[in-house]
């Protein structure tokens, strides 16, 4: 079968994220800043390290199978891509963020004014969709700048903390998009065996991630008290322990509700809680 081929940003805030993920599914490959690309020992596949912007173009056409990028850039390439799995990290919004003492209140005070961005589709888009009429300045970066130096009266860019919008004296205004990182790939590859094999990878190491690995002890009188709390994967394992009347319970719990759960575990009469990370989870 022929070696696949995927994108990862070279360097910047989705690369690290991207090399762990790719590592986590088991593909064994070097992490050379220096090299353009890397061969996965393991599995016939080459990870490209490029520039995001360009990913969504080279998956397009081919020249990369698969790529792992915002969607925001997807977004604003427009490109014809197959969207494969949402990845869960490289969290953000786009937003419009206009100065902290202004007079713009509502969507339709932004028309006439100009907006600083370097996502002129994705906002020309939205301003369509809510019939605004602004005039779209796009610059190549440092956006959050722009209405300080008196080029724009709001910005439209990408924000995950808040704090740069804080310190130039912005708050946001108006959600343009929500974004994460993605797994895509070109329109032939979607049924491709290799492909497929690296979703169920990759969607395997997701699910361990928003799971935890819980073993605890409990007197057998409050055992059904304590599994009516603890769904697991299938069911929970009971384990005599050597002490008479005790179990340990052996569970997986979602993280989401983890806090929740165990408070609700020890008013059970749960005790010595063990939680642990888990690798993989494979269904
Ligand atoms: O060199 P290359 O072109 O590959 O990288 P880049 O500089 O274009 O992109 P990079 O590495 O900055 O971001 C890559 C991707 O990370 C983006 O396309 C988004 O999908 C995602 N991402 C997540 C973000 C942010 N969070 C983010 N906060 N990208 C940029 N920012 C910037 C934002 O533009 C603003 O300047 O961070 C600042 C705001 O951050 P806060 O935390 O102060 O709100
Ligand atoms: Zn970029």
């Amino acid at each position: 079968m022929k070696t696949l081929k995927i994108a990862i940003q070279k360097s910047g805030r989705l690369n690290e994220k991207s090399v762990e993920l790719l590592k986590n599914c088991g593909l064994n490959f070097e992490n050379y800043k220096s090299s353009l690309i890397s061969p996965v020992s393991n599995f016939p596949l080459e990870i490209l390290f490029l520039r995001d912007d360009d990913i969504p173009e080279y998956v397009q056409d081919g020249i990369a199978d698969l790529g792992i990028v915002g969607e925001n850039v997807i977004q604003e390439t427009e490109v014809e891509v197959s969207y494969l799995q949402r990845l869960g990290f490289g969290k953000c919004s786009l937003k419009i963020a206009v100065p902290n003492n202004n007079d713009i209140a509502s969507l339709a005070d932004l028309n006439g004014k100009a907006i600083a961005t370097t996502y002129p589709v994705i906002l020309g888009k939205f301003l369509k969709k809510e019939g605004i009429q602004s005039d779209i300045r796009t610059i190549s970066g440092s956006v959050e700048i722009s209405p300080g130096l008196g080029l724009s009266d709001a910005i439209c860019d990408l924000v995950s903390t808040g704090g740069t919008l804080k310190s130039n004296g912005l708050k946001p205004f108006a959600d343009v998009m929500s974004s994460e990182a993605v797994l895509i790939g070109s329109k032939s590859v979607e049924n491709n065996d290799l492909v497929q094999e690296l979703i169920q990878r990759i969607q395997s190491v997701l699910r361990a991630k928003e799971t935890k690995y819980v073993v605890l002890n409990v007197q057998k009188y409050n055992l059904d008290a304590v599994l009516a709390l603890l769904p697991g994967v299938k069911s929970p394992s009971v384990i005599p322990l050597a002490e008479d009347n005790w179990v340990a319970v052996h569970t997986v719990i979602p993280e989401r509700d983890f806090w929740d759960r165990i408070s609700q575990l020890k008013q059970a009469g749960a005790q010595g809680i063990v939680v642990m990370p888990i690798e993989k989870i494979i269904l």
